[in-house]
């Protein structure tokens, strides 16, 4: 008679760990270098990616985790486009027994338990570093009276506008002079970077020292609204950002932005990395930071060209 022989089947533990990705959306220069350093390092990685775009809203992240709960991913990574208002879906992976993993922002949660790890920068020392290179260029340039500051600030309740405005502000206060005279969310990009710098101007009750952009995309925005109101960015208004994109480094090159603060987007390889050692039960740290420096506009021509983002 004939005998069917055991059905082939793939071993899960050969199978492709399957990761599904939240991305906050395509808001400025560094999330197009985190988004391609996450697609490539999948893909030398061979991990399956699932990759959704949030287009900066918190409900589409949402919607995106719950989809990767019923495909029942390995993996689950978001980076989160606010901090708070993750509870509930969090508990929904863990009881799925999904592990979560944040990738550059933090989130807002009571039980830790409901991620494994965060990989990311430390966005208050970003802040700090910023602060620090204002106390110095306020001794410096403005050595009597006030010193007015305005700033952009980053998505509302994000991790990086919040702890990027409190480091500054922890630095900037050993110096009574210096104050910030307007604060504004241009949402981490450089159209809304531009439209509420041009406000900020036609305010014209008070000199503006200094701009402080919670993101290089709006420095590059404002820039251009300074100089459409007659004024030369660095000369009139020195101005201070973060991430060290390209954009910026560009920018400092034609003297027209003062310091970037790196924050290094390439956090792929160190993703998949993270995947496969939670896949394969190993115990992470709660917490890692990456690594980042300070760049002035005098060393941004030696500077650019190694610039991988
Ligand atoms: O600084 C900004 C982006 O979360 C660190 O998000 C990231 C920030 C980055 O839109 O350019």
């Amino acid at each position: 008679a004939l005998t069917l022989g055991p059905v082939l089947s793939v071993h899960a533990a050969d199978a492709p760990l399957v990761l599904g990705f939240s991305q906050v959306g395509a808001e400025s220069e560094w999330r197009t270098a985190n988004t391609a350093s996450i697609k490539d390092a999948a893909k030398q990685a061979g991990i399956t990616l699932k990759f959704a775009d949030a287009q900066q809203k918190q409900e589409n992240q949402v919607k995106a985790i719950r989809s990767f709960i019923a495909q029942k991913v390995d993996v689950i990574a978001f980076s989160p486009v606010v901090e708070s208002g993750w509870d509930t879906v969090l508990r929904e992976a863990k009881n799925a027994k999904i592990p979560v993993i944040l990738t550059d922002r933090a989130v807002n949660v009571t039980d830790p338990s409901l991620y494994v790890t965060f990989i990311g920068s430390d966005f208050v020392e970003e802040g700090r570093k910023a602060g620090r290179w204002v106390l110095d260029w306020a001794k410096k340039t403005v050595p009597q009276g006030e010193v007015n500051i305005v700033e952009l600030q980053g998505t509302v309740g994000s991790a990086p506008a919040i702890d990027r405005k409190k480091g500054f502000e922890e630095i900037i206060k050993a110096d009574p002079r210096i104050k910030i005279v307007r604060s504004q969310s241009g949402d981490f990009t450089r159209a809304k970077g531009k439209e509420v710098m041009e406000a900020f101007l036609k305010a014209k009750d008070k000199k503006i020292h200094l701009l402080y952009a919670h993101n290089d995309d709006m420095a590059i925005g404002a820039i251009q609204a300074i100089e459409e109101a007659g004024l030369k960015p660095v000369k009139d208004i020195a101005i201070v950002s973060i991430d060290g994109v390209r954009g910026a480094f560009e920018a400092m090159v034609a003297g027209k932005l003062n310091v970037t603060i790196e924050c290094n987007p390439l956090l792929g390889p160190q993703l998949m990395q993270l995947a496969k050692d939670v896949k394969a039960g190993k115990t992470l740290p709660k917490r890692i930071t990456t690594e980042e420096g300070v760049f002035t506009a005098d060393v941004a021509a030696q500077e650019l060209p190694k610039r991988k983002y």
